[in-house]
Parts: C-alpha cells; structure tokens; sequence
C-alpha cells in the first residue's frame, strides 16, 4: 500500500529519532531563502582561505539543491545534539590545577561527525526505501556539502538564526551538528520557523572576543577563533592572537553565553560524541611533544586531526603565550629549538613575547643567534621589540 506524504514523513522523522537524532523536519527543495546572505558574504571576502566556499560552482549548487540531486523532491534536515561546554568540568577532573591546560569546543569532544553520521543517514535511507517499497534516490550530507544548512534548517522549521549565527532550537538549544538528506520522494514540508526569539539580547555580540559577528546574522569568518585555529593553515594575525585566550580548537563563546542554550540545552548521551579522556582541556605542555606518529595516534577518527599537527601546535604555544604564565617558558623555549614546522617556532616566539620576564627575553635572544629561517626571525625580533617596550613602560 502507498503511504501519503504526510504519514510517510511522520514514519521518517520517528526512525530519525529512533537513530539517535533529535530534530528533524522537511522543506522543499526551492532555493535557500537567504541565499542573497551568502552571495554578499562572499563578495566581502568574510569566507577568508575557505576557497571551497566561494568556488562558481559552490555558489551555484547552494543557490539550487536541483543542481545536486535532478529530481529532487524533498529535502529532510536533520539534527544531532553534542556536549554542551557547560558540562567541562564533569567531563574533566582538575584535580591537579593549577596547570597549563587549553579548551577545545566541545562538538570536537568525541568522534569526527564526518565520520558518525554517514551510516546512520544510509540506514535512514534503507529505512525509506523499504516504506515507499522501491530504491530511492538521495544524497546526504553533514557539513561538507554544497548546502545553506543553517537556512534549509530554519525553512525546516527547527529553529531561527541567532545574531551568533547559529541555528537555534526554542526548547533546546543550538548544541546541534546539522544533516541533510536530498530525496526524490515528495514529503510533506514542516513550516519555516518563523519567530526570532533573540529580541533584544545582544549577549553573543558583547562576549564574542574578536567582535567578528555582523549586524546581518553572518560572520566575518577571518576574525573568528573557530576560523583561526581550525581553517586557517597560516600564521595568526599578529592583532587577533590574544584575543584567542585558551581556545586550542573551534571556540563555544557565543553559544555559552546565549539564554537559550543556559535554560535548556541539555548534553549529549551519544556514545559517539562523549568526550575522549584529556580533550576538552587539553594540557598545553604535554602537547607539545606530540610527533606526527603521536598526533596522528591521538586524534585519529576525531574532529582536531583537520588542523593537522602544525595548526594544533600554532594554536598550542599561542594559548601558552595567553596564559602569560613564566611555568610555560621552558617548554616554548624547547618548541622555538626543536620543532621542525618555522610556523611553530615563529608563533611560539609571540608566545615567548606575551610571557615576558628575563628568562623569557634570554631564550629569545639565544634563538636569534640560532635561527636561519626568516619568518622565524621576524617573530623573534618582533617578539623582543614588544618586551622591550612593555619593558619601558614599567
Ligand atoms: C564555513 C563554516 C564555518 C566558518 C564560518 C561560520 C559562519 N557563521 O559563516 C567557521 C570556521 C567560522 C565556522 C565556525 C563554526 N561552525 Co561552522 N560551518 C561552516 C559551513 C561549512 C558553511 C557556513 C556558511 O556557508 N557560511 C556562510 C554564511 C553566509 O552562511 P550561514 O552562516 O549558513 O548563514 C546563512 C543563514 O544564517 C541565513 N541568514 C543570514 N541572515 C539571516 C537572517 C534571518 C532572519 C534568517 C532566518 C536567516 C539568515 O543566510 C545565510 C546564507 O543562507 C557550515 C556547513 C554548511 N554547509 O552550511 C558549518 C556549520 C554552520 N558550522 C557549524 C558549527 C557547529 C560551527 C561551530 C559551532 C564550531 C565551533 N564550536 O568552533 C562554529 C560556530 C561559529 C559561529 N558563530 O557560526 C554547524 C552549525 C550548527 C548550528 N546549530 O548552527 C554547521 C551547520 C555544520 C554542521 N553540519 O553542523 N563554521
Ligand atoms: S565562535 Fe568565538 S570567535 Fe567565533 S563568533 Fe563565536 S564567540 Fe566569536
Ligand atoms: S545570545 Fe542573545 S542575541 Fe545571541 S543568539 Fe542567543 S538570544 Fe540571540
């Protein structure tokens, strides 16, 4: 017997949920109402080095999901909750504080979602075909897509845009990684979630440390912590690195501080995402004697291995140099010594520089007589001229 669409989408988003997700909706696939957001992004340059985003084919697979799946019909939207941050300090013990530890967001605390959640969307499409009683075409995706997710989510009707930029649950937060699945079967869509319930809040807005979310609900991408230690594969602007405080990884800043994820998200009890011992706060002086083999030992199969070893050290000796505390100096004077990658030892010099003191100012003049690499020396001598003037003004 052929189900209408209105039952076969109820028999879905109940097998969804089954699978572990816990919002999921249906809209069409008519272009993504704010695709005109993305186009003015673009032209901006706010995407920075994410060159995948900007691409003339990019732009116009996201203006028209036709162009992904000809003969799409329906596009289901689906959401996963992770940790939320607040829950740190049960996932860790900190017994041996006060040390040197870094954070990483926490939808990076367990396993890569890239990697999760493909086989449950395949075992919701098995799970389709057998109810319309023939094969199915579809495509699915979670992040690496050519998909608006956020505003297909909002169309879903799961949620509106917060001024942080995040998709944004009334009952339940925005601690959610989103999923798609294209379809060529005709379901009955969800109404777009029409309310904006940020009022007018502007919390997000005053904690954000870079100030990089705009007036239209999207982001300057290059000024963004979450940009800054995970995309970004070169140096850290000088002007933004002590704005990046202890984030090793991604940044959770503008969705800790909202109302709505304070009153009610709750945190995630999928095993796939529970947070692997010593991730969400990462001791800053033992990672850096991580080698490709142990780098590639401890992060395999999670979200952190995108930055690759040079990114993650970058972003180590950085949070060293923000906690401007003289225990971190002899392990920056070992990584400005010994580490192979210029882009390390140069940012492990700033790092230097911010610690201050002359244990600090003698490693770094050692250094200078040592280091052939320019870039590298440029950091030195730059990293020597701030000391000298923190030094003057005293
Ligand atoms: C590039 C990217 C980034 C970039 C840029 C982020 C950004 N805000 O643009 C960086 C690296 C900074 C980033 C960071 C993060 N990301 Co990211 N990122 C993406 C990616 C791949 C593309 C986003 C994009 O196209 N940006 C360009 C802008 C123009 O598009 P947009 O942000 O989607 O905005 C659209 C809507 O908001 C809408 N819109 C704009 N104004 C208005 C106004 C109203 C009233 C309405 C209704 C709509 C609307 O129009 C825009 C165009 O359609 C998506 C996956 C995807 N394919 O969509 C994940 C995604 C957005 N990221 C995600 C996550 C989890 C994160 C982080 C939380 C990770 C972390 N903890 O560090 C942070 C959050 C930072 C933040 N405040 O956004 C999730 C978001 C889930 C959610 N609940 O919203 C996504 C959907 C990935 C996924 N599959 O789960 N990310
Ligand atoms: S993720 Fe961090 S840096 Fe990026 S917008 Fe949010 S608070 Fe700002
Ligand atoms: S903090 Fe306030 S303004 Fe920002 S997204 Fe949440 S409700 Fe909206």
């Amino acid at each position: 017997m052929q189900l209408d669409r209105q039952t076969l989408a109820g028999n879905i988003k109940a097998e969804a949920v089954r699978l572990g997700f816990q919002l999921v909706g249906v809209t069409t696939p008519d272009p993504p109402p704010h695709v005109a957001f993305y186009k003015r992004w673009l032209e901006a340059g706010y995407q920075g080095e994410m060159a995948y985003l900007a691409s003339e084919r990019a732009r116009q697979r996201r203006a028209d999901p036709r162009l992904i799946l000809p003969g799409c019909r329906s596009i289901i939207v689906l959401g996963i909750r992770y940790p939320s941050p607040d829950s740190l300090s049960q996932a860790v013990n900190h017994s041996d504080e006060p040390s040197l530890r870094g954070r990483v967001a926490s939808y990076a605390w367990g396993d890569d979602y890239h990697d999760v959640l493909p086989a449950r969307l395949e075992a919701l499409a098995d799970f389709i075909t057998d109810q319309v009683g023939h094969p199915v075409a579809h495509c699915s995706y979670t992040d690496s897509g050519p998909l608006l997710e956020r505003d297909l989510a909002q169309r879903a009707g799961l949620g509106w845009i917060g001024k942080n930029t995040c998709l944004i649950h009334p009952r339940q937060g925005s601690y959610f990684l989103l999923a798609e699945m294209l379809l060529d079967v005709e379901l009955e869509p969800d109404p777009p979630f029409q309310a904006d319930h940020c009022g007018s809040c502007t919390r997000c807005l005053e904690a954000c440390p870079t100030g990089c979310l705009l007036p239209d609900r999207t982001l300057d991408a290059r000024r963004c912590i979450s940009y800054l230690t995970i995309e970004l594969k070169s140096a850290i602007p000088l002007d933004l690195r002590s704005q990046i405080g202890e984030w090793v990884f991604g940044c959770d800043i503008c969705q800790q501080v909202c109302p709505w994820n304070q009153r009610f998200a709750a945190t995630s009890d999928d095993p796939a995402f529970e947070a692997r011992p010593g991730l969400p706060s990462p001791d800053l002086v033992a990672e850096l004697a991580l080698t490709p083999e142990t780098f590639n030992r401890k992060f395999k199969g999670s979200p952190v291995k995108r930055a690759k070893l040079r990114g993650y050290l970058r972003n180590v000796v950085v949070a060293l140099g923000n906690k401007a505390d003289p225990l971190g100096v002899p392990a920056l004077a070992h990584a400005l010594k010994s580490i192979p990658e210029p882009l390390v030892r140069g940012h492990a010099a700033w790092a230097l520089g911010q610690i201050g003191g002359r244990a600090a100012r003698f490693v770094l003049e050692q250094a200078l007589q040592e280091e052939s690499e320019d870039s590298v020396r440029a950091e030195i001598e730059s990293a020597m001229r701030w000391l000298g003037g923190q030094e003057e003004s005293a």
